[in-house]
């Protein structure tokens, strides 16, 4: 039998999804010229993904094979992703003048192009939910699967938390503050990934909840990370603009805490994750894996 290797599976995991945002994303020439453009720059331009892959990797505990649902979920978390990346980087929000290694969406289409091109990312998200198909997915779970990818993504999730985050601008938050908005703008979508990769694979519901319970404490780990390769990165690794977080004056953990003990909380989230799963019925191997990807990446 040969071995296991992880980043073998890893990049196979990766390109199930990429294939799938390919197959669901419209070619330029489908739409509105540089609509499309703009949309295909802004999602098929690098990125890890991490969400899709925890989608495919949360439906496998489940005890229905449905692929090319779980592949069409997978496109749906990276199509809100990509979204939040471009609204995010505009004039009005971060003003960050790259993504991915690449001029950001506004800089390269314009403002206008941007605003449409994340609406259009997040509306095509929500289609392709609406959309799947009904015979192989019960009418219960697919309402389920909505209405957790629209409060993931509005007011209690991402929005919600990305508020928070303008507000706090030139402030100090506490640790407490700094966590619940992070919980919302990093951890909702890390945590909706679980959710909905384990509901349409029919999930016993006490895994469901260890699952989400796992997704906040790696999805907080995760914005951690982010804060300390924004001091300790590279350009070249992380594709954007370093300092980017001090520059703009946010509260962060390395500035609340120093960097050591920052990355101490960081680490210890991740045990705390990988602790919820250990021992549970469920072969949670490559989820362990993939909380530990969060801890030690370098982009
Ligand atoms: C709705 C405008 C709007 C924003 C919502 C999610 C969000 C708030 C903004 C996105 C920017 C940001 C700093 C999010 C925090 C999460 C994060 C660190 C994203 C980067 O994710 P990676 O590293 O990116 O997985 P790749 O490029 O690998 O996909």
């Amino acid at each position: 039998m040969s071995e296991f290797s992880f980043p073998a599976f890893y990049q196979k995991q990766k390109e199930r999804v990429e294939s799938a945002i390919e197959n669901w994303l419209p070619t330029p020439e489908e739409v509105p010229a540089p609509l499309g453009r703009a949309m295909n720059y802004s999602v098929l331009n690098g990125g890890k993904r991490l969400r899709g892959v925890l989608v495919l990797e949360a439906a496998r505990l489940g005890k229905v094979q449905r692929n090319e649902i779980f592949e069409a979920l997978s496109a749906v978390v990276e199509l809100i992703h990509a979204y939040s990346l471009v609204h995010d980087d505009l004039p009005a929000m971060d003003d960050d003048d790259f993504r991915r290694g690449k001029p950001s969406c506004h800089r390269e289409f314009g403002e206008d192009m941007a605003i449409l091109c994340g609406d259009s990312l997040l509306t095509l998200a929500f289609g392709i939910v609406g959309g799947m198909d009904g015979e192989r997915l019960s009418e219960k779970i697919r309402a389920e699967i909505i209405s957790r990818v629209a409060a993931a993504s509005g007011w209690q999730g991402l929005i919600g938390g990305q508020v928070e985050d303008l507000k706090a601008t030139g402030k100090e938050l506490t640790l407490e503050e700094l966590q619940q908005l992070h919980s919302k703008k990093t951890g909702a979508l890390i945590t909706l990934c679980l959710a909905v990769g384990a509901r349409a694979a029919e999930v016993e519901d006490n895994i469901v909840n260890d699952l989400e319970k796992f997704g906040q404490k790696i999805g907080l780990a995760f914005q951690i990370k982010d804060d300390l390769l924004d001091i300790q990165g590279s350009f070249e690794k992380v594709g954007k603009d370093i300092n980017s977080d001090s520059d703009g004056d946010k509260s962060t953990y390395p500035r609340l805490l120093g960097e050591n003990k920052a990355q101490q909380m960081m680490e210890k989230l991740i045990e705390e994750a990988v602790q919820l799963l250990e021992g549970k019925p469920i072969p949670s191997g490559r989820l362990i894996e993939l909380a530990r990807v969060v801890a030690n990446r370098d982009c």
